[in-house]
C-alpha cells in the first residue's frame, strides 16, 4: 500500500453562539460560564491528543479573540504547544438556528475546509479523552490514508427506535437502505473524502432547513449519517471504515441506557473516549484516569443509582 507523506491533523469544533438553544447538557449554565467549561474540555483532549500523538489539536471556532482570551486566562499564556486556535468564517446561512445542537451542527461546515487541506484531518468532538490505548492500528489508517466513522447504530436504534429514524430519514428522499447510524465525534480522512462528504452535506442542507422542525432526530449526525449512508448506497471510492468493531472509538453515557454498554474493563484498546453526560467532570482539573476510574465505579452500581452518583461527583470537582 502507498503510504501517505500528509501529516495528521486533530480538530475540534468550538463554534461559540450565544442566542441559539444551545448546549444540550449545560443547558442550565450561563452562556459564557458554557464556553469555558468546553474550552477546558478542549484543552483535556488537546494535552491527550499531543501527548499520544505529538502534535496540537487545532480547535476550530467562529470567535478566536474570545478563545484566545480564555486561553490566557486559564493556561496564563497567550500561546499553547498543545492547542492551537484557528478562526474561520461560516457561512451565515446554512444550519436553521432553531434546530437542536445547533453550534454543533456547523461540523458539517468544516468538510468543505478539510477538503481543501492536503493533510489527513481527524475531526473529534471536544468532548472526549484521548487515551493511551495501543496507537499502531490508528497511526496505520492515517498513513494510509483511510477514511474512517464510528458507526452508532447498536447505540441510537434501540434508544430512538429504529423505524424513527427510517421515518427522519425517508424524509430526505430516500427509503430502500439499510442503513446505519453515524456517530459525529469522530470523522476522519484526506481531501476527497471530505470533498464528497462536503458536496452531499451541501445539498442535503437546504432539505434540512425546511424540515429540520419535524424531524425526530436533529444536527449534524442526522445530516452527515443520510450522506455516509448514500456514500455506501452507491458504492463510493471514499468508503470509510468504521471503528467500532475494533473499539478504537467508543461512546459512554455513563448512566442509564437502552442498550447495554460495553465494560470498562475492556478498555485497553480504546483511544478516543467520547463521554456526552460528562462534561462537568471533563472540564474538571481531574486526570483523564482518575475520570475513567470514577465511570468505572459508577458502572459497578445499579443502573439507577450510577447516574445520581455521577451527578453528585460532577457537583464536587
Ligand atoms: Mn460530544
Amino acid at each position: 500500500m502507498e503510504t501517505s507523506k500528509n501529516p495528521v491533523k486533530f480538530y475540534g469544533l468550538l463554534y461559540i453562539s450565544k442566542k441559539a438553544n444551545d448546549g444540550a447538557y449545560l443547558q442550565r449554565i450561563d452562556p459564557q460560564k458554557r464556553i469555558e467549561l468546553y474550552f477546558r474540555m478542549a484543552l483535556r483532549l488537546a494535552k491527550g491528543v499531543h501527548s499520544r500523538f505529538g502534535t496540537a489539536l487545532n480547535l476550530i471556532t467562529n470567535e478566536g479573540d474570545e478563545i484566545a482570551t480564555l486561553l490566557e486566562k486559564i493556561t496564563g499564556s497567550k500561546t499553547s504547544n498543545f492547542i492551537t486556535i484557528k478562526q474561520i468564517e461560516f457561512p451565515s446561512s446554512g444550519i436553521p438556528e432553531g434546530a437542536r445542537y445547533f453550534s454543533a451542527t456547523h461540523k458539517v461546515m468544516l468538510f468543505d475546509y478539510f477538503s481543501r487541506q492536503a493533510d489527513y484531518s481527524v475531526l473529534l468532538d471536544i468532548d472526549m479523552i484521548c487515551l493511551d490505548g495501543d496507537s499502531h492500528p490508528l497511526t496505520n489508517y492515517f498513513e494510509n490514508d483511510i477514511p474512517l466513522v464510528y458507526d452508532i447504530s447498536d447505540q441510537v436504534f434501540p434508544a430512538h427506535g429504529y423505524a424513527r429514524i427510517f421515518d427522519d430519514m425517508q424524509k430526505f428522499g430516500q427509503t430502500d437502505w439499510h442503513f446505519r447510524w453515524y456517530g459525529g465525534e469522530f470523522i476522519a480522512g484526506s481531501a476527497g473524502f471530505f470533498q464528497e462528504l462536503s458536496e452531499r452535506a451541501n445539498s442535503v442542507l437546504p432539505r434540512y432547513t425546511e424540515i429540520f422542525a419535524s424531524l425526530h432526530h436533529q444536527g449534524d449526525e442526522m445530516i452527515t449519517s443520510f450522506c455516509l449512508n448514500q456514500m455506501r448506497a452507491c458504492n463510493s471510492q471514499h468508503l470509510p471504515l468504521d471503528l467500532s468493531a475494533p473499539d478504537i472509538v467508543r461512546r459512554h453515557h455513563g448512566k442509564a441506557t437502552l442498550h447495554d454498554e460495553r465494560r470498562f474493563s475492556r478498555i485497553s484498546k480504546i483511544g478516543f473516549l467520547h463521554l456526552p453526560t460528562a462534561k462537568k467532570l471533563l472540564s474538571s482539573n481531574l486526570a483523564d484516569r482518575t475520570i475513567v476510574r470514577v465511570l468505572s465505579v459508577a458502572e459497578l452500581l445499579p443502573r439507577r443509582i450510577a447516574g445520581p452518583f455521577l451527578a453528585v461527583v460532577g457537583m464536587v470537582v
